[in-house]
């Protein structure tokens, strides 16, 4: 008479999703409970194999995907398994102009993410948590690219957001899925607004950053050739150039100097963008700088935001090819990020990331991750497509 709630309670004790209701575990449980009774019974009987002590899942065991969110082959062959938002690595560096080993970023933002984990991600400022929402989240891994040939490496990060942007999302009523990249330099965010105007159209662009990165190849790679032209310093003025980009950017934390008095700042305007620059934080406060942001692009269909981590003060984000001083604040970055909430945000990206020049506490990549964290916010708080 017993047996079958006592069987019951078992079950339901040893079904991590019990009490609460979620949409989508990707993962059995941050640290799923064990099943007690089970476990108590074996070591009882002398049958302590390990066998009842299994837990499916625990943040540090498997391999590391971002967040421990599940791998999907999205570059594969046929039909893959659905997916709302994707989650891409672009190990890409040689578009630098500084410091490389961005190519190592991808991998570098997985591991400061290792103890994001869908289970245990409701934030304490919104009582959300982004990775049990409407929208399946998955890492597709890195984008294979040749590291000897700039100009085919691009093509194939190309194919590769083009590709990933090109199936069916899991959502019905979205259709078109989005991508997080993780880079890579800041040349890979040219691919990645490529893929962008294919679903979206021309966006406007919240670019974070120390740098205007609207250089003209002529002026940052020489002219020498087109290959030196296309770089982490010129992606912007191309993008411009290509048309993906609309007149009503912005960039967010500019301080580094640039190479000509007026030319460099005329022909960012040519491209489109206007900037807040570090600094004037000081005076207008996160609120102030979230409002200009938000002005500046109210009214607009489709927004990209790119944070290249040197928008960070290296003391916050050291492990990065150019970092310039006197820049903001993790917590400040992070204010601000979740300050645009409501923004249609159709692609983001965490770039420059170069963990060779991270300290043993891996400041850096603990900042790219949650900055990660917050664009995937953004997207799943306004979904479109
Ligand atoms: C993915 O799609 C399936 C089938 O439509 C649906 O049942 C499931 O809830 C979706 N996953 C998420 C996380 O929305
Ligand atoms: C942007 O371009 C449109 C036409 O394409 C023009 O009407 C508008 O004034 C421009 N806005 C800015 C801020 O330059
Ligand atoms: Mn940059």
């Amino acid at each position: 008479m017993m047996r079958l709630p006592y069987l019951l309670l078992i079950f339901l004790a040893a079904t991590p999703t019990f009490g609460r209701e979620i949409a989508f575990p990707p993962i059995s449980g941050y640290i799923p409970p064990l099943d007690h009774n089970r476990a108590q019974q074996q070591i009882l009987n002398g049958n302590d194999d390990g066998a009842g002590l299994f837990q499916e899942y625990t943040p540090f065991a498997g391999l590391t995907t971002f967040a421990n969110l599940p791998f999907v082959h999205c570059l594969g062959e046929g039909e893959v398994e659905r997916y709302d938002i994707a989650i891409l690595g672009a190990p890409f560096d040689t578009g630098t102009t500084a410091r490389p080993g961005a190519r190592f970023g991808p991998g570098g933002i997985r591991q400061g993410s290792r103890r994001i984990s869908p289970d245990a991600a409701w934030s304490v400022y919104t009582g959300e948590n982004t990775f049990l929402s409407w929208a399946k989240i998955v890492d597709c891994g890195d984008a294979p690219l040749t590291f000897l040939d700039n100009t085919i490496a691009l093509k194939q990060l190309d194919y590769s957001h083009k590709k990933i942007v090109g199936r069916k999302a899991n959502s019905t009523e979205y259709t078109t899925p989005r991508i997080l990249t993780l880079g890579g330099d800041h040349t890979t965010t040219l691919s990645a607004l490529r893929s962008t105007f294919q679903a979206w159209g021309a966006v406007s662009v919240i670019h974070f950053d120390s740098h205007i990165d609207t250089w003209d190849p002529e002026v940052l790679g020489g002219g020498i050739s087109h290959y030196a032209g296309v770089n982490h310093g010129t992606f912007l003025h191309i993008a411009h150039e290509e048309g993906l980009i609309l007149n009503n950017s912005m960039h967010a934390g500019i301080r580094a100097p640039v190479i000509r008095k007026k030319g460099d700042i005329r022909n960012d305007l040519r491209c489109g963008f206007e900037m807040v620059t570090a600094r004037e934080l000081d005076r207008i406060g996160t609120d102030g700088v979230i409002r200009k942001l938000k002005d500046r692009v109210a009214g607009t269909r489709a927004v990209y935001i790119s944070v290249d981590i040197d928008v960070l003060d290296p003391a916050y984000a050291p492990a990065t090819g150019t970092a310039e001083v006197g820049g903001w604040t993790t917590r400040e970055l992070l204010t601000i990020l979740d300050g645009l909430a409501g923004l249609p945000v159709i692609g983001a990206d965490v770039v420059e990331v170069a963990p060779a020049y991270d300290n043993v506490g891996e400041t850096t990549v603990l900042a790219a991750a949650e900055v990660a964290h917050s664009l995937l916010t953004l997207m799943v708080k306004q979904p479109v497509g």
